[in-house]
């Protein structure tokens, strides 16, 4: 190849590159015009550079100078190409970055959990912790602490759901108190929440398992008052404030014993069907725990007095909630319990 030939051949590379590199649109088509330009096996102008030796040498230095200034400028608009490419790369700026994350769904509170969360956290402020215990019990922790006598009905095998002859399903979360007055000294001031079962039909307001919540304050000098204040409060800051009444009641571990209703809120009072006509609701049942209850657990009831309460936390839901069967709250249907998840 004589020298000219060579120089022409050098800049035809150059105009060719020019169009290239412009119209490489990608970063792979930005290395493929790379590699046919100045790739070391197959790059026109490398292939140029190896005719050099082909030259007479005084005519090397002119066109060895010529090859390398043809070289970095093709390299400098290859490198100028490149960043331009990064800069609008699409695959990056097509997504909107601005677009809320898609979050994982996980689960909510059942609305008879929210209830019971919500009571421990208002007795909680009035100094009470919260106590378990099994849900298996022996027949002496579920009835015979509690003052029933032998031959109570509550006992009997139609009511009451037995595993063998002296192991049962707790019908109440009293049992946990019993173990506590058992176990710690007085001042007492828990609530006791959990399953308890009893051998009913699953109906629109009945089922053998369901939750109770139960509380008990034992002390020195405790009496009635300290029930009626405590109870009227935790209402007015559970329900807003509104009016509520004690009525006479009967438990065999509570002497005397008094159920709490509530001003029925649907009627304020004047009756209703909710209410079945009477303008009240009936809430729990509570009274002064019976001294024979005490005197079974180990504590002394010529020294201490105490009240407790029980309360059913579904059927609070139902009437905070205005839910009609509580069988809505068994059934683990989403389009119902999404409503009220907390
Ligand atoms: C209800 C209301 C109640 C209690 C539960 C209790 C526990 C001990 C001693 C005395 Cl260890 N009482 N619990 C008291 C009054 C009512 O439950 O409607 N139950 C069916």
């Amino acid at each position: 190849m004589t020298l000219d030939e060579l120089i022409k051949r050098i800049a035809d590379v150059e105009t060719k590159a020019a169009t290239l590199i412009a119209s490489a649109e990608s970063a792979s088509a930005l290395e493929a015009a790379r590699t046919s330009l100045v790739g070391r096996k197959s790059g026109e102008l490398t292939a140029l550079i190896k005719e050099l030796p082909t030259l007479a040498p005084e005519e090397r230095r002119d066109a060895g100078a010529a090859v390398n200034r043809a070289k970095t400028s093709i390299e400098s608009a290859l490198d100028a190409r490149s960043s331009e490419i990064s800069s609008h790369d699409t695959s990056v700026t097509t997504a909107d970055l601005t677009m809320p994350a898609r979050r994982i769904w996980k689960g909510g509170k059942h609305p008879v959990t929210l209830v019971i969360e919500e009571i421990e956290d208002i007795f909680r402020e009035l100094g009470f912790t919260v106590a378990l215990g099994p849900e298996a019990e022996t027949e002496w922790y579920n009835f015979g602490a509690l003052n029933f006598p032998p031959d109570h009905p509550a006992m009997d095998m139609h009511d009451t759901l037995y595993i063998d002859d002296d192991l049962l399903l707790r019908t109440h979360t009293s049992p946990v108190q019993i173990r506590t007055l058992q176990n710690y000294k007085p001042p007492i001031r828990i609530l006791a929440p959990g399953n308890a079962y009893r051998r009913d039909f699953f109906d629109a307001s009945h089922a053998p398992v369901f939750m109770q919540i139960e509380g008990l304050s034992v002390d020195e000098g405790v009496s009635f008052v300290d029930l009626k204040a405590t109870l009227t409060n935790f209402a007015n800051r559970f329900f807003g404030k509104t009016k509520t009444r004690f009525r006479p009641s009967f438990f065999p571990f509570t002497e005397p014993s008094a159920e709490m209703d509530l001003e029925c809120r649907l009627c304020k009072g004047a009756g209703c069907s909710a209410c079945k006509g009477s303008g009240w609701t009936e809430i729990l049942g509570s009274g002064m725990v019976h001294p024979a209850v005490l005197d079974a657990s180990g504590v002394d009831s010529e020294r201490y007095t105490g009240w407790a309460f029980g309360m059913g936390p579904a059927r609070i839901a139902m009437q905070r909630y205005g839910i009609p069967d509580i069988r809505l709250l068994y059934d683990s249907d989403m389009r119902f319990l999404e409503q009220l998840a907390g």
